[in-house]
């Protein structure tokens, strides 16, 4: 039986305040880390556990903090990505509102693995509870000696600042998020160098999610061959899905790591409405290329959806059943990633303007023969050629709604109406 760690707590009224954390054994991770162990050390284990990031590319924990040059004589810094703006994802809110602790142990035990002083939590701005909640904590964890100079009587010093998004989606994108923090306007930064070398301020800069940070302190006390014995050996862990869309019980789901998805929506999320049935799954946030429901046997884990032609991104799995148009889908998705396009990247600005144009003829029954060839170039041009992953993702998700469903494309233009209708 899996036993929900990360959401252990999430229920309990006062889930929030440092006295029920502690009664729970919180910061005993930190007190742990502190006394036991180097900060290499910490590194070494995160790295055994092979923990990967839950922000949406799954890249190795372990080896992203690895990569921070030891005597880069510039102080290094810990940015926490909270600017959870992908549709159908709603993890990170819910633990920064109802488990803040959970983070700030978990940025404290990495701080310290990394050598940071200085952490900035961004978090979207409209996360106004979460963002309440969070200060609450800080003050509170500060107060009793678990953040500020020497922590437990350590020799290690550390400081959590929360800096507020204003509604812009690409500040999730990390360097972007990084510009925002600098005061600029929020356009991403080509790569190499990457953060960890070059980040905020050009110093080295590790940026996790939220989810990714607070695996950490279960890591530490439990260790990193219980981490690894949950789900897949290459990408493991207890694991946090957001359900949504067309389900009986939409909600937030900790499973193990790799659960297929065909049991994450039919059984732990109640299956289809009455009388209807699943169509397709967006698995990972609307970056993800939807899967239609013959492909619902598939682990959720970052390479079995990978294999699949999709990806696990955040975990947003958004359920779409058989009274909803796909078109419509598509359409809403493609004018999202238009409107969040920062313009720095003309294929990903141009393109998405032009795909929306296309998209909305065809959903009003005013499609003509050349334009699904036409979305189709569109979609090349876009992918592989943009600084971040912002037109990767519309592209790849309107070429798999394009591939699996294009009879209901078809259908549009040929009887210039939608079927659904
Ligand atoms: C040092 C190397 N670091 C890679 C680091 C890199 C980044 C991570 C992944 O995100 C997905 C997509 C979006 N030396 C490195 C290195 N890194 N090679 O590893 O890098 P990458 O480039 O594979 O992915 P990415 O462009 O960072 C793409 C999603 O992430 N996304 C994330 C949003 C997250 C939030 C959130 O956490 N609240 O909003 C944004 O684009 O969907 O699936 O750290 O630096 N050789």
């Amino acid at each position: 039986m899996f036993e929900p760690v990360l959401l252990k707590s999430v229920d309990i009224r006062s889930g929030h305040l440092l006295s029920t954390y502690e009664a729970g054994g919180g910061y005993q991770a930190l007190a742990k880390a502190l006394r036991d162990y180097t900060p290499d050390e910490v590194i070494e284990l995160v790295k055994q556990s092979n923990l990967r990031g839950r922000g949406g590319a799954g890249f190795p924990t372990g080896m992203k903090w690895s990569f921070v040059p030891k005597q880069s004589g510039k102080p290094t810094y810990l940015c926490c990505n909270a600017d959870e703006g992908e549709p159908g994802t709603f993890k990170d809110r819910i633990i920064m509102e109802r488990d803040p602790h959970q983070l700030i142990e978990g940025l404290a035990i990495s701080a310290y693995a990394i050598g940071a002083e200085t952490a900035y939590v961004y978090i979207r701005g409209e996360y106004v509870t979460a963002i309440r909640r969070l200060e609450q904590a800080i003050a509170e964890a500060s107060a009793a000696g678990y953040l500020g100079a020497r922590i437990l009587g350590s020799a290690f010093n550390f400081t959590i600042h929360i800096h507020c998004g204003a509604g812009a989606y690409i500040c999730g994108e990390e360097t972007a998020m990084l510009e925002s923090l600098e005061g600029k306007r929020a356009q991403p930064r080509l790569k190499p160098p990457f953060p960890a070398v070059a980040g905020l301020y050009a110093s080295p800069t590790v940026i996790n999610n939220v989810e990714t940070l607070i695996c950490v302190p279960h890591i530490v006390v439990r260790g990193a061959e219980w981490f690894r014995g949950i789900g897949p050996d290459k990408s493991p862990g207890p694991k946090l899905y957001c359900l949504s869309g067309q389900v009986r019980k939409p909600g937030l789901y900790e499973l193990p790591m790799g659960i297929q998805l065909r049991e994450l929506v039919e059984e732990h999320a109640g299956g289809p409405l009455p009388g209807r049935k699943v169509k397709a799954v967006i698995p990972g946030g609307v970056s993800a290329p939807v899967i239609p429901e013959r492909g619902l046997d598939v682990g959720m884990d970052f390479d079995s959806l990978a294999a699949a032609g999709t990806m696990l991104g955040s975990a947003g799995v958004i359920v779409i059943d058989d009274t909803t148009c796909m078109v419509k889908v598509a359409t809403r998705i493609v004018e999202f990633f238009h409107h969040e396009s920062c313009g720095k990247c003309t294929p990903c600005r141009e393109g998405l303007n032009w795909a929306v144009k296309v998209l909305r003829r065809i959903e009003a029954g005013e499609g003509t023969p050349g334009d699904l060839e036409q979305l189709e170039k569109l979609c090349k041009g876009i992918f592989g050629n943009t600084f971040c992953a912002l037109g990767d993702g519309a592209a790849m998700g309107l070429r798999a709604a394009l591939a699996h469903f294009r009879d209901e494309f078809v259908a549009h233009i040929e009887e210039r109406k939608c079927p659904y209708h």
